[in-house]
């Protein structure tokens, strides 16, 4: 039995990640491959504490680096006991959200330089990066407004609208920047037409593994 295969799913704001891992893990499913579904931060009982921390609205100021900090210790935690273990084992690990985020939010939203970032994916993750990364686009409005129907906004999502624009345009330039590993997918279109692409990209996936 190989190693598994690790996809994570990025985008701003309520683009549909949550939805469409669900039709990624049928389509994987139907392949007779063995998955598991997890997400960042969380993931593990004591990475879902830290991120409760993380995402309670609160009083006061959360230093940039409390974040990025919290961020990754609750991914060594994930990654360590949960991420690697599964691949080895030879199930498909698919994440809602992964390292991609932090450059998106802490690095092009909040403006922790990039240099730190990448010291501690080394530190936390060594060279273990995803094999793909599916990341659904839309409007920063369109997603906010889909985030806001469904639930009380967490601290991320009380922030200013040109704070989830630059996090957008950092997805889209490291996409732009690795367009074999990156699959940008236009989510502002309707559920079914997205449950589509999601579907044929990872049957894509299967295909050329598996010949
Ligand atoms: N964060 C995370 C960082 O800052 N740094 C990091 O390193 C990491 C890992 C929590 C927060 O943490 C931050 C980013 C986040 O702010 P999260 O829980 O993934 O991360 O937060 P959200 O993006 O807020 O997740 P959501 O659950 O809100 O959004 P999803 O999963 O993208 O969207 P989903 O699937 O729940 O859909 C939202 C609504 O839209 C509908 C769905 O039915 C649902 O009601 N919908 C559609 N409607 C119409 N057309 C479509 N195509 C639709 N797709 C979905």
């Amino acid at each position: 039995m190989g190693r598994g295969r690790f996809i994570t799913f990025e985008g701003g704001e309520g683009v549909g990640k949550t939805t469409q891992i669900q039709i990624a893990r049928d389509t994987l499913e139907r392949a007779g491959i063995e998955v598991v579904v997890t997400r960042e931060p969380g993931g593990t009982p004591m990475a879902e504490a830290i991120r409760e921390l993380l995402l309670a609205p609160r009083d006061e100021p959360v230093h940039q680096l409390t974040e990025l900090l919290l961020m990754f210790a609750a991914r060594a935690q994930h990654v360590h006991g949960k991420i690697i273990p599964a691949l080895e084992a030879g199930q498909w690990v698919l994440c809602d959200r992964f390292t991609d985020a932090t450059y998106a939010y802490q690095g092009g939203g909040r403006g922790v330089p990039r240099q730190r970032i990448e010291l501690l994916e080394q530190l936390v993750q060594g060279d273990m990066r995803p094999d793909h990364v599916i990341l659904l686009d839309a409007p920063v409005a369109t997603g906010m407004a889909r985030a806001r129907a469904r639930s009380v906004p967490d601290r991320f999502e009380q922030e200013q609208l040109a704070f989830f624009q630059r996090i957008r345009d950092c997805y889209l330039q490291r996409a732009q920047n690795d367009p074999l590993r990156y699959h940008v997918v236009d989510a502002s279109r309707s559920l079914d037409e997205v449950s589509q692409q999601i579907a044929d990209l990872v049957g894509d996936v299967v295909r050329n593994l598996t010949g």
